[in-house]
């Protein structure tokens, strides 16, 4: 019966000018719902909405699972969920080639984009704190980013806890005057950033790039010792400080990948054909996160004009 299924099937094939290997199944492979990993800030969201709606359109079934930064990806190598379109460097490497290296997960390739996740602060504070972007500089004004929290050393507005760098670690192995203060979710970022930037008073924040803030406000990074492969990470005796590890910060050039489950290949290949053939470039990530935290859309809809404003290149994913 299957015999018969397969050859009836590469006869067809063949007449249809095709290669047996890419008609073998119909798409969709599966009934089985491929389970997209969802995070929870804005680029994240609307372009993993964006692929599953591709994946919809190819007649897939779809379920989207919210999940921890670090800990999607031994889920991942599991096959709890199915993939990650947006893995970053300076925030998940060590969880993503830990996921690689023991629980079977694949690299599913590297977008274009370069990224950077890092330290930041609105171009009219490098005024009141000279020698910006260094970050001895920075350390020397700590006093000006105070808060009564903090106070006397400088408050740094840090990411929610899940977004894997430890600050406060950072903090201590540099010897800086600051506390890092983390917040609950990225909203709370961009409304200290908003209520800093409307009174001209120093604020120091994580940010990361590509996001919507280079087209919102001027500003930097602030360059911290660069790391060097996993030495900063993992070798105490490396860096600055010779008995701490992360003396160092994030990538200046870091990359971002895609991660998938082993089996994605095999049950679901279409799908696996368009994950490996998606690359997004800076542009098309801020883009993505603009329509809703700058034009207001929810995430559904800034995913629905996404793929309207990008159809080439949606197509040339599913060929
Ligand atoms: C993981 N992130 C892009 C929010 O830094």
């Amino acid at each position: 019966m299957i015999k018969k299924f397969v050859t009836t099937t590469a006869a067809l094939a063949l007449a249809a000018g095709l290669s047996a290997g890419t008609a073998l199944a119909e798409v969709p492979e599966s009934s089985d719902p491929i389970i997209i990993v969802q995070n929870n800030w804005t680029s994240q969201l609307v372009l993993s909405t964006v692929v599953g709606k591709v994946l919809q359109g190819m007649g897939y079934t779809v379920e989207y699972a919210p999940s921890d930064s670090q800990l999607q990806f031994k889920a991942i190598g599991d096959g709890d969920m199915h993939f990650q379109i947006e893995a970053w460097e300076g925030s998940m490497k060590a969880a993503f080639e830990k996921a690689v290296k023991e629980d079977g997960m694949v690299d599913a390739g590297t977008h274009d984009a370069v990224t950077r996740e890092e330290w930041w602060v609105p171009k009219y504070v490098a005024d009141k704190c000279p020698g910006l972007p260094d970050w001895k500089a920075l350390d020397k004004c700590a006093e000006i980013f105070a808060v009564a929290e903090t106070a006397p050393k400088g408050r740094f507005v840090g990411p929610p806890a899940d977004w894997g760098k430890n600050y406060a670690e950072r903090v201590k192995a540099l010897g800086m005057n600051f506390v890092a203060i983390n917040v609950g979710q990225a909203a709370t970022l961009w409304a200290e950033l908003d209520a800093a930037v409307a009174k001209k008073e120093p604020v120091v924040l994580f940010n990361w790039t590509p996001n919507y803030i280079e087209a919102k406000y001027e500003g930097m990074f602030i360059d911290f010792p660069e790391p060097e492969g996993d030495k900063c990470a993992n070798d105490p005796s490396w860096g600055i400080n010779p008995d701490m590890v992360n003396d160092c910060g994030a990538p200046r050039s870091g990359w971002l990948k895609k991660a998938a489950w082993s089996g994605l290949a095999e049950k679901f290949p279409a799908a696996w054909g368009v994950l490996q053939k998606i690359n997004f470039n800076n542009a098309q990530i801020a883009a993505a996160s603009l329509l809703v935290d700058v034009d207001g859309m929810s995430t559904e809809e800034a995913a629905d004009k996404w793929i309207a404003d990008n159809s080439e290149l949606i197509e040339s994913w599913k060929k």
